[in-house]
């Protein structure tokens, strides 16, 4: 049995890059929905087809636990997906929940009451889709008391990426902070709550300022997988490594091997 890894696009390969560097005998499925990125724009319901449509995939390739690397599945998708869709024989999980139990330096799977903790101010950067979810407030009360958290939808940032245009992709982020600034002006945490967002991570560090501490996804995640993997060990077996696309194999893997900086081969989903 293969873990499944979904995202989008090509983004959630950073999440794949950390898991195999913890794990590195990890048997995985990776599933980029190319076909229908950029999810950041779309609305609530069509986010929860696409990642229905595409879980089930992964489920069919023999993955009986799927990790959300894609921010905007997990915000708009999976706590509708978690309470009337996933088979009880099946795990889904998401981004969010390794993001926040780092920010409230809690234990995995700690699910006592909210309580307080030592971040107040919090920002949040992502696309509009998971900033209009507000998932990320939902699951943070559910763990912290008294932070305060003020979410700025990065418009562009990710068309500036996958465009190439680091320069644009640069001047973006640094607007998007100044925003950001204007309606909390010293925030002591941030969180990069999109896949494309830790290319970027320096940029954001340097527009927020050193004394921020700044969040990212891929190796807390890996982190959780690993976490997880250890008390269910039966999610895990032998099985092959794929990488497959809703999108063109040949430019999908193209995109896929510069961005890994090593061959990467996608075949049809
Ligand atoms: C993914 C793929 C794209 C393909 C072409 C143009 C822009 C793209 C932007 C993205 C970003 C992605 C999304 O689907 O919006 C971000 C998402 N994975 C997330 O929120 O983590």
């Amino acid at each position: 049995m293969a873990v499944g890894i979904f995202d989008s696009g090509l983004g959630g390969l950073t999440v794949l890059q950390a898991a195999e560097a913890r794990l590195p005998e990890l048997p995985f499925v990776y599933l980029a929905d190319s076909a229908h990125a950029p999810y950041g724009v779309r609305t609530a319901d069509d986010i929860f087809d696409l990642t229905c449509a595409a879980v089930t995939r992964l489920f069919e390739a023999g993955c009986n636990l799927v990790i959300l690397a894609c921010n905007t599945a997990s915000a708009a998708a999976l706590r509708r997906m978690q309470e009337s869709w996933v088979p009880s024989d099946k795990r889904v999980l998401g981004v969010f929940v390794p993001l926040i139990e780092a920010l409230t330096e809690r234990q995995w799977g700690d699910n006592s009451p909210p309580r307080e903790v030592n971040v107040k101010h919090v920002a949040l950067f992502a696309t509009p889709a998971t900033v209009a979810s507000r998932a990320f407030q939902r699951e943070l009360a559910f763990r912290a008391i008294g932070v305060d958290v003020e979410a700025q939808a990065c418009g562009g940032v990710v068309d500036a990426i996958e465009d190439g245009d680091m320069i644009l992709a640069e001047a973006l982020v640094r607007s998007h902070v100044e925003a950001l600034q204007r309606k909390m002006p010293e925030p002591d945490a941030a969180i990069l709550g999109c896949t494309h967002y830790p290319l970027m991570q320096s940029s954001f560090q340097a527009a927020l300022g050193e004394e921020v501490r700044v969040f990212s996804q891929a190796a807390l995640v890996a982190d959780s997988l690993a976490d997880y993997l250890d008390r269910h060990p039966d999610m895990l077996g032998t099985g092959e490594r794929c990488f497959l696309t809703t999108g063109d194999p040949r430019r999908v893997s193209d995109r896929a091997t510069q961005f890994l900086r090593r061959q990467i081969v996608f075949q049809s989903a």
